[in-house]
């Protein structure tokens, strides 16, 4: 019988996989059971990853996984929230979501996998792509500032912000248990490998 993993639709070696494992592993040794928990998502490569983790699912807009998470936290408390982006959804179309999400400290646990640029339409910029990285859309390289998400939610008084690299799955497991036990808002940036477009 294939096992889960190798059911999963990605490039070759992309970070997903691994980011996957990881919140398997957390929800396991937290025994957070899958009829306790909602996890809330939208399109972008990795949308699919809530098909690969049992429990409650829900595929929302682009940029819109916030506001949908904060409704199933505020219908039903007792259900642990996790709400799953990426770095053009969550950094762009839904920043405002994002910073009133940090500012409003609701217990939610936000995953965003940041391949540092929109990867499901080919490998544009996005709003953390590094200076001078060339793209689809900065042929000639990025010429705009990239922001640090981890600075911005902590402006915005998120009280736990967190940087996390997928290629380290111990302490990637380690740091989304934290963020699941911290009963506030709470964001792990997941430095994400994208060997299809993250070229730099
Ligand atoms: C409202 C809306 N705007 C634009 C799109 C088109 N769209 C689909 S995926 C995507 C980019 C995704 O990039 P990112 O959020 O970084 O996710 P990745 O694919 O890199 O994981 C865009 C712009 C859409 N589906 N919905
Ligand atoms: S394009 Fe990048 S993020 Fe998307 S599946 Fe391929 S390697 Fe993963
Ligand atoms: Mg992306």
């Amino acid at each position: 019988m294939r096992s889960w993993l190798n059911n999963i639709q990605r490039c070759p070696w992309c970070g997903d996989f691994l980011i996957i494992a990881a919140i398997k592993s957390a929800f396991k040794e937290l025994w957070i059971e899958s009829h306790n928990r909602v996890i809330v998502s939208w399109i972008g490569c990795s949308w699919k990853a809530t098909h690969y983790i049992d429990g409650y699912a829900s595929e929302t807009l682009h940029g819109r996984t916030l506001p949908f998470a904060t409704w199933v936290k505020m219908a039903n408390p007792n259900l642990t929230v996790m709400a799953m982006g990426w770095d053009g959804d969550g950094y762009w179309i839904g920043m405002g979501h994002f910073i009133h999400s940090c500012r409003r400290d609701l217990d939610i646990t936000y995953l965003v996998f940041n391949n540092e640029n929109y990867a499901l339409t080919t490998g544009q910029a996005s709003a953390v792509t590094p200076i001078w990285a060339k793209t689809k859309t900065t042929p000639e390289g990025n010429t705009t500032q990239p922001f640090d998400p981890i600075a911005l939610a902590k402006n915005a008084w998120a009280r736990f912000a967190k940087r996390a690299d997928w290629a380290n799955l111990l302490e990637l497991k380690e740091i989304i248990k934290e963020a699941i036990q911290h009963k506030w808002f709470a964001l792990v940036d997941i430095d994400q490998k994208c060997p299809s477009f993250r070229r730099w």
